[in-house]
């Protein structure tokens, strides 16, 4: 029996026994399998377990998880259900692997300096995969870093990072990255907030000086970039804005907004003031922010914006006169805030408080129309009347954070306090399962520990897969051997493909290289990513052939005036040309490298040692660096991916002569 008609069976006990008479050498028989089994402690449900994710050799994964990477600055990619990690796609942080930072990609992380200072790391929290009617397309991934208030665009044809924009507005974000159902724009929200720009102010200037906002980024899919020209923002209360979603279907024009510290707490603990865990947790309810984000577009483009630091912004009065901003009260501690399927409901949980509040945005709507506020705010936004905007409220468990959705009308929220995930029934229309308005939590399944984010397949669609979700588990504990004090995260697998009430752990990922937050879930056969870059040349900076890229036959090292000199060097296994260059020191120094490969995963890598510089060059691809050669010396380059027999072979020196 070949593995390939091996995998296309169903691993089930009588499966496995039909392979007992076959001639694979390692299969023998069931009674093997409980021997392992019994030896390694195994009990029948995790046999299954390991049947549901054991990937065998050449067996592909059925989807793929774009996760943040926390303040490790970098987006990770991983099977499912295999939980294993394919790469990691490096952003804001440099990366010598990919060669990230050390030669090339330094102007998009140079994009992202704040106020003329360097920066070189980044806390990724959101990532938002592109969408076309409201279903992830694979094209492209957005993500944002909490820390710098900045937003990165990667282009999944090769997972690699194009652009940085820093927000000239505020200096740190939470809710971001989130797309519209087309990803006409990306949505950035300020979380603590300061004064625009992060200028000076004392902090007992808060309530007037210090602002919130929500910034609509304008992506041009065409260039595959943000268009800064065309984006703007919307000034808002100096709440922490905190998570948000975009709707769709039929909320699709709107941006749901968490915020917390409606208190206006300032802290303040060495002066005996609250501080901020208690000052920012004081009011019962905090507020939703339900912004028209169609009508704020119009509002841009007739120019009723103001110009602050260099960028169009709504006012906060003009905002409400033009009735594009609403608030209603929510649950103490809103952290999570989903959009449904359908785009009709709108699920908010509140860390204080056991229960998912269910908004409905047809009340919502209705509310809007018929100005049923309950008052508002001190900022003067109308507050939509909590009663008459809330559909349901669930009792899940305690320290609800997110939710995500299935394709059968259930909902999954992630439970941090208890350390479980609970499974409740979406009411309404949802499915053949709930023909009746039905809100019911039906089972909850422990996981290891505190959970934070949790993610369904395709779970924040239009058209949830449901059969696996995983725990983005906060705490790992006990559950790895130990490797210090510092511990991995934990990413659980959980099958929710059976209806009813079972949805089992069936794998444990530690996760060591990061502290993920948010992650979606992607069908594998979406993504469309280049096996090699299309033609020799390419850059991947422009997507396109560099008419400076070094090809065959044309290599040379060529001084251009007294002090500049050209390299043109192409890399091939298992040699670099030209293997000599000779430069004066001082020289300023331009190198451009073509890897010429067409084979899959022929990638060469090039280091020269004291100048660090590290590059990755895949099939096709051509790069330039840029150094001053300022330190005589001798110093042998070379590739740095074990790419062929002769791979160690694959050297050259640069000859850096003294002045005298
Ligand atoms: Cu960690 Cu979405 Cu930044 Cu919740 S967030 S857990
Ligand atoms: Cu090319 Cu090693």
């Amino acid at each position: 029996m070949t593995r390939k008609t091996l995998r296309n069976r169903t691993l089930c006990a009588a499966s496995l026994m039909a392979l007992v008479s076959g001639s694979t050498a390692w299969a023998q028989s069931m009674t093997d399998v409980q021997s392992v089994a019994k030896e390694r402690g195994l009990s029948t449900a995790e046999l299954l377990a390991a049947a549901k994710t054991f990937t065998p050799t050449g067996m592909k994964d059925e989807y793929v998880i774009f996760s943040s990477g926390g303040h490790s600055g970098q987006v990770f990619v991983i099977g499912v259900p295999s939980m294993r990690l394919l790469r990691t796609i490096a952003v804001f942080t440099p990366e010598s692997w990919q060669g990230w930072g050390f030669g090339v990609g330094n102007e998009i992380l140079d994009e992202g300096n704040v106020s003329g200072k360097e920066n070189r790391w980044g806390d990724t929290h959101h990532p938002a995969l592109s969408e076309t009617n409201g279903d992830y397309d694979g094209e492209w991934l957005f993500i944002n870093d909490k820390s710098n208030a900045r937003i990165a665009v990667i282009d999944l044809r090769d997972f690699e990072t194009k652009q940085i924009v820093k927000n000239p507005l505020f200096i740190n974000d939470h809710g971001g990255a989130f797309v519209p159902p087309n990803t006409e724009y990306i949505f950035q929200t300020a979380q603590y907030n300061v004064p625009w720009g992060a200028d000076y102010a004392p902090m007992s200037e808060y309530k007037d000086n210090f602002r919130g906002a929500v910034t609509m980024w304008k992506f041009d899919r065409k260039k595959g970039r943000i268009d800064k020209e065309k984006s703007f923002a919307i000034e808002l209360p100096p709440y922490w804005q905190d998570i948000a979603d975009c709707g769709k279907l039929v909320s699709d024009g709107y941006f749901f907004l968490n915020s917390i510290n409606t208190e206006l707490a300032t802290g303040g603990i060495e002066q005996k003031k609250p501080p901020f865990e208690a000052g920012v947790s004081m009011n019962a309810t905090d507020y939703l922010h339900i912004i028209d984000w169609k009508k704020a577009e119009k509002v841009y483009q007739a120019g009723r914006t103001t110009e602050i630091k260099g960028f169009p912004v709504i006012p906060l009065d003009v905002a409400i006169e033009e009735g594009l901003l609403h608030l209603t009260p929510e649950p103490r501690s809103p952290h999570g805030v989903d959009v449904a399927p359908k785009g009709d409901f709108i699920v908010v949980s509140g860390k204080l408080d056991p229960h998912t509040t269910i908004y409905s945005f047809d009340k919502i709507n209705k509310a809007i129309a018929s100005k049923n506020f309950s008052g508002e705010d001190e900022f003067g936004v109308p507050v939509l009347d909590f009663d008459s905007v809330v559909e349901a409220q669930v009792e899940v468990g305690l320290g609800p954070l997110h939710t995500q959705f299935g394709p059968d009308g259930y909902a999954y929220t992630s439970l941090f306090l208890d350390s479980a995930v609970a499974r409740w029934t979406l009411g309404g229309q949802y499915g053949s399962m709930n023909p009746e308005p039905d809100w019911t939590l039906v089972q909850k399944t422990p996981v290891h520990y505190n959970i934070g984010h949790l993610g369904a397949a395709e779970g924040d669609t239009v058209s949830p897969d449901g059969k696996y979700l995983v725990a983005y588990n906060k705490w790992s504990v006990d559950r790895f051997v130990s490797t210090g004090p510092l511990l991995p995260q934990n990413f659980q697998l959980l099958d929710i493909s059976q209806q009813g009430t079972e949805m089992p752990v069936i794998y444990d990922m530690p996760m060591g290289i990061g502290e993920p937050h948010y992650a979606q879930i992607i069908k594998a056969d979406k993504l469309k990513p280049w096996a090699v870059y299309p033609e020799i040349g390419w850059d991947p900076m422009t997507q396109s052939v560099d008419p400076y890229a070094p090809r065959p036959k044309m290599e040379r090292v060529e001084r251009k005036g007294e002090h500049e000199v050209e390299v043109y060097m192409t890399s091939v296994r298992s040699h670099f040309t030209p293997e000599h260059v000779t430069v004066k020191q001082g020289d300023k120094v331009t190198w451009r490298i073509t890897n010429t490969e067409r084979a899959i995963d022929a990638t060469h890598g090039f280091s020269i040692p004291v100048y660090n510089i590290t590059l990755s060059l895949e099939a096709g691809e051509t790069a330039k660096i840029e150094f001053i050669a300022d330190t005589a010396g001798t110093f042998p380059f070379y590739c740095t991916e074990f790419c062929s027999a002769l791979h160690l072979e694959m050297m050259g020196y640069l000859m850096v002569e003294p002045n005298e």
